[in-house]
């Protein structure tokens, strides 16, 4: 059975947010249709405190209960079964959406029988590419859906690398239209 895992397709990481890349709004419309595509389909959500170590590193983005850490509005949210909140604590960063802790995503995963797990979302090389790189770790077959992931590119090349670590662990490279 396979799952989809959308990550953090949140204001702050799209045009007009704290934390933009430059086209996250652009791959929505491909995940409304992919999540079409799925009966499981887990939604992640960066949810920081005000104050965590994160925003040492970060511009301040996704503080819990704050309209930047909203679903975007185009997203279609009725089509997610579970929201899974990350990055909750103060002294981690929580890119990866295993790291929830309002839910156990490994457990809810497993009781829906799911041994097929699909990531998308926002940012491709960190918490798309810790999502994936934790569910293969999990044991899950687990594909990039790669028409459907942005990147924030804060060097050129992130993403071109991001997506070899993930291919190298595993990971199969699919487009949305093969699903
Ligand atoms: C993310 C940077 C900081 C992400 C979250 O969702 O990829 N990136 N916090
Ligand atoms: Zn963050």
């Amino acid at each position: 059975m396979k799952g989809l895992i959308v990550v953090d397709v949140q204001q702050d990481f799209c045009p007009g947010g704290s934390l933009a890349t430059g086209d996250g709004d652009k791959i929505i419309p491909v995940i409304n249709k992919l999540m079409d595509k799925f009966g499981f389909v887990l939604a992640s959500k960066d949810w920081h405190p005000e104050k965590t170590v994160h925003f040492e590193k970060w511009p301040v983005h996704c503080v819990r209960g704050t309209t930047g850490a909203d679903f975007h509005k185009a997203l279609q949210s009725e089509k997610i079964t579970e929201v899974a909140l990350k990055g909750t604590g103060n002294s981690d960063d929580g890119y990866n959406a295993f790291e929830a802790t309002n839910l156990d995503v490994n457990h809810q995963l497993h009781r829906k029988g799911i041994d097929e797990v699909y990531v998308c979302g926002i940012a491709t090389e960190y918490c798309v590419k810790a999502t994936a790189l934790a569910a293969r770790q999990a044991g899950f077959k687990t594909f990039l859906v790669t028409d459907a992931i942005s990147a924030v590119e804060s060097k050129p090349g992130d993403a071109e690398e991001a997506l070899k670590a993930m291919k190298e662990n595993g990971i199969a490279l699919v487009k949305s239209g093969e699903i």
